[in-house]
């Protein structure tokens, strides 16, 4: 973590758990960018694979600069399109200069887009590295459950909030988005580090056959 950052840690269920929590107060997102960025969503929902079953995800998603491989499937990044670079040189600034790739998720509140509870998949990414995510739009909760324990605790997220999840974090919590009971829209801009190619390269990524550019 960057040693100038504002993060404050807020404590999950055992003692030693933290996620941390920030705000970009060094710019703002002006009403007409984040219309830009809502306007960037793809057109159609990726598919998911979930119990055998392939299924569209309940809200838009797209990678930028790295794939990224979640529940079954490849979101194949696309350039990273103008208006995106402020957050992850804000990320890489305040949290982890390594963060290399992004992962943004559209959710239109007419259309009750969620995510469900998970743990992000650690294949292609950096033992130890952190995953961070910026807030844009309406508030929304963030529900931490943990994976062997009963239970949940909820975070409020609001514009401009910055959530770190530590990697030993996500390898022993869920997180996930549930539904709103509001129409607003939210995107969240998640970034990662991913191993590039060569020496580094994890055989988990190797053996699914992903390429990154
Ligand atoms: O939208 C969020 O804040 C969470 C996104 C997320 O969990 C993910 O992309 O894996």
């Amino acid at each position: 973590m960057a040693e100038r950052s504002g993060f404050r840690p807020l404590p999950l269920q055992h003692g030693e758990d933290f996620i941390l929590i920030d705000e970009i107060r060094d710019f703002e997102t002006p009403p007409a960018a984040f219309d830009a960025l809502w306007h960037q969503h793809p057109a159609a929902y990726p598919k998911i694979r979930m119990m055998g079953k392939t299924i569209p995800t309940p809200r838009w998603q797209q990678a930028y600069l790295q794939d990224y491989a979640f529940a079954g499937e490849v979101s194949r990044a696309a350039p990273m399109p103008p208006g995106l670079e402020c957050y992850l040189e804000w990320l890489r600034l305040h949290v982890d200069r390594r963060l290399n790739g992004l992962l943004l998720n559209w959710y239109d509140g007419r259309h009750r887009h969620y995510i469900g509870r998970h743990r992000d998949k650690t294949a292609g990414l950096v033992a130890g590295s952190p995953i961070a995510t910026v807030s844009l739009g309406e508030e929304r909760t963030l529900r931490m459950r943990p994976h062997h324990g009963k239970g949940y605790i909820d975070f409020r997220l609001q514009h401009h909030s910055v959530v770190v999840i530590p990697y030993h974090i996500n390898r022993d919590y869920y997180h996930e988005v549930p539904p709103s009971t509001h129409e607003g829209r939210r995107i969240s801009v998640t970034a990662r580090v991913f191993e590039t190619n060569g020496p580094g390269e994890s055989t988990a990524r190797r053996r699914q056959g992903l390429r990154f550019a």
